[in-house]
């Protein structure tokens, strides 16, 4: 298993290259020039090989089965018990056609078989016609609740001051998605504290969320609630990925200082969020204090090189405007000079927020990683700070954090043969080789002609069932730099070659050696 580790880290790090290229290349055509030169150029760019292309099974992080599973003789086996579970969906009556095509996937691809039943939430009354079509549309029992003012509305005491209000209003100008939406907030804040006190999901061990209009590839032939249970899983996750900065700039602070008031033994799942200032290894005091991802070392290096280039030139008197070069410089002398260091704003202990965190459209999961005391009282403190106002704290970021409070990284499942579509994005896995593959079978009539397409072809590392995947797909597997790659590093318990922080982890980085390769790298026309 050691062995991965130099593999993972080559892979990425060429990854990272590749990807950055690409991003910078669609913003700026003065950055296409060198993304040229040194990317598509690369020559060991031929060897890379994509994550959704490896096997990335370790001994405690490993999809349940490969391939299919004998449905029937699952469900017959001694061992095995239905869950005490339930699918969960907070949804209004004007979703019912995206509600439908979701219960459509999840029924087709996996409930005809196991019959879970379902629990829709709404914060208003759920019409006629919507049960009407629900219950048509499933093979499981049905209940439909209604939240009270207390489970939805913010406190009164809050939502009626001006403050509140105008704090809303701001947000959309300063860009934040969904910033301005009353609703989505209390949306976030409902799924961050509240859901899982609801009796209706209380009547359960167990959930599995789901939304409106997403969609599942790939048959899920085994019951997922009762392999977690059986393999000490507590919570399961298809997507990881960064959060967008200006959504949460408060929330690591005010997760960090709960967990010092209240004094959190912190469970080894910290490790995928938090980071330690102590990333970059250097001399120059500004990169120390500016540079703590590879994205944002990327950016400096650039930027440093490029004004030292310029700086130099002035010296000798023969800075040349019309000369490339010169004029990147200066550009980047701008670009430091109104820069700033946002990510600051949030630091604490010495640690900041990598931004990374479980996409939480999908979870299946224990009730009680959230409905215990400490995630309770953090949730409380979470609300008395306002950040589901002031700021946009999604229930995403929430949950992560909130369950590092108390889980280790055993006790996460990353169900990486589960097909996944919310929005653009998509988590589509490689069926597994044709020995592994078994055929379709209803399992109630309303499926029995379920459109009888070609699926992907068979592939020797791949672990789906069935998957039919969209024919043209960006993986976030592959693209959700640089979260994947924490997550695979921990998962395969390669944290100890690299960085630690207090609870804090990163891959270790000397900047200096890195600007001296970067350097290279460059060509200046003078
Ligand atoms: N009843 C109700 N459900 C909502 C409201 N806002 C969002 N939701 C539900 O909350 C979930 C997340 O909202 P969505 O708009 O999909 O957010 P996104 O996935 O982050 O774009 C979905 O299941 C929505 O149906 C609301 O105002 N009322
Ligand atoms: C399911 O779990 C809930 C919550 O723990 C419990 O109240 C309920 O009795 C359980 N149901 C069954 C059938 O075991
Ligand atoms: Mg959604």
């Amino acid at each position: 298993m050691i062995r991965l580790a130099p593999r993972f880290r080559l892979y990425r790090d060429r990854y990272r290259r590749f990807y950055y290229g690409l991003v910078t290349f669609s913003i700026l055509t003065l950055i296409m020039y060198i993304y040229l030169v040194f990317n598509v150029t690369d020559p060991s760019e031929e060897n890379f090989v994509s994550y959704s292309l490896q096997d990335l099974d370790s001994e405690t992080q490993h999809t349940f089965y490969k391939g299919c599973a004998d449905i029937n003789s699952y469900l017959n086996d001694q061992s095995y018990r239905k869950s005490n579970a339930s699918f969960i969906m907070l949804a209004r009556n004007e979703e019912l056609s995206d509600i439908l095509t979701t219960l459509y996937s999840i029924e087709s691809h996996f409930n005809q078989w196991y019959h879970y039943p379902y629990v829709f939430l709404n914060d208003e009354p759920f019409t006629e016609e919507f049960k009407e079509k629900v219950r048509q549309s499933v093979t499981g029992s049905v209940q439909f609740g209604t939240l009270n003012e207390l489970e939805w509305e913010f406190p009164v005491e809050v939502r009626e001051t001006m403050e509140f209000t105008e704090r809303i209003k701001d947000q959309s100008d300063r860009g934040v998605l969904y910033g301005d939406v009353e609703s989505y907030h209390k949306m976030c804040r409902f799924y961050s504290g509240l859901f899982y006190k609801h009796p209706m999901v209380r009547a359960y061990d167990w959930y599995w969320r789901i939304e409106p209009d997403v969609s599942f590839f790939c048959d899920i032939t085994y019951d997922p609630f009762f392999e977690m249970e059986k393999n000490g899983k507590e919570y399961g996750f298809t997507v990881v990925l960064q959060e967008l900065y200006w959504s949460v700039p408060g929330l690591f602070r005010a997760t960090r200082s709960y967990i010092n008031k209240n004094n959190i033994r912190l469970g080894s799942l910290w490790k995928l969020f938090a980071g330690t200032f102590d990333y970059a290894r250097t001399g120059d005091e500004y990169l120390h204090k500016t540079v703590f991802d590879e994205k944002l070392l990327k950016e400096k290096l650039e930027e440093k090189i490029n004004i030292d280039h310029l700086l130099d030139k002035t010296q000798n008197g023969d800075v040349d405007l019309n000369d490339k070069g010169n004029l990147r410089g200066l550009n980047h002398l701008l670009n430091r000079a109104q820069s700033k260091v946002p990510i600051f704003e949030d630091k604490f202990d010495n640690e900041v927020f990598d931004l990374c965190h479980f996409w939480s459209n999908f979870e299946i999961a224990k009730r009680t990683v959230f409905d215990n005391p400490i995630y309770d009282g953090y949730f409380k403190h979470l609300e008395s700070l306002g950040g589901f106002w002031k700021e946009r704290w999604g229930d995403a970021p929430v949950h992560s954090l909130g369950l590092a409070l108390t889980l280790d990284i055993e006790q996460i499942h990353y169900f990486r043969d589960i097909g996944y579509k919310h929005s653009t994005l998509v988590h589509c896995p490689k069926n597994a080789p044709q020995e592994f593959q078994l055929p379709y079978f209803a399992g109630d009539d309303k499926f029995s002609n379920r459109n009888a397409k070609q699926y992907d072809p068979p592939f020797n590392l791949g672990s789906g069932c069935r998957c039919e995947c969209p024919s043209i797909h960006l993986e976030i597997e592959d693209t959700s730099y640089p979260c994947m790659d924490f997550w695979l590093e921990l998962a395969h318990g390669m944290e100890e070659n690299t960085n630690f922080g207090d609870g804090g982890y990163y891959p270790y980085v000397d900047l200096d050696q890195r600007e001296e390769e970067m350097k290279e790298e460059y060509e200046f026309n003078s």
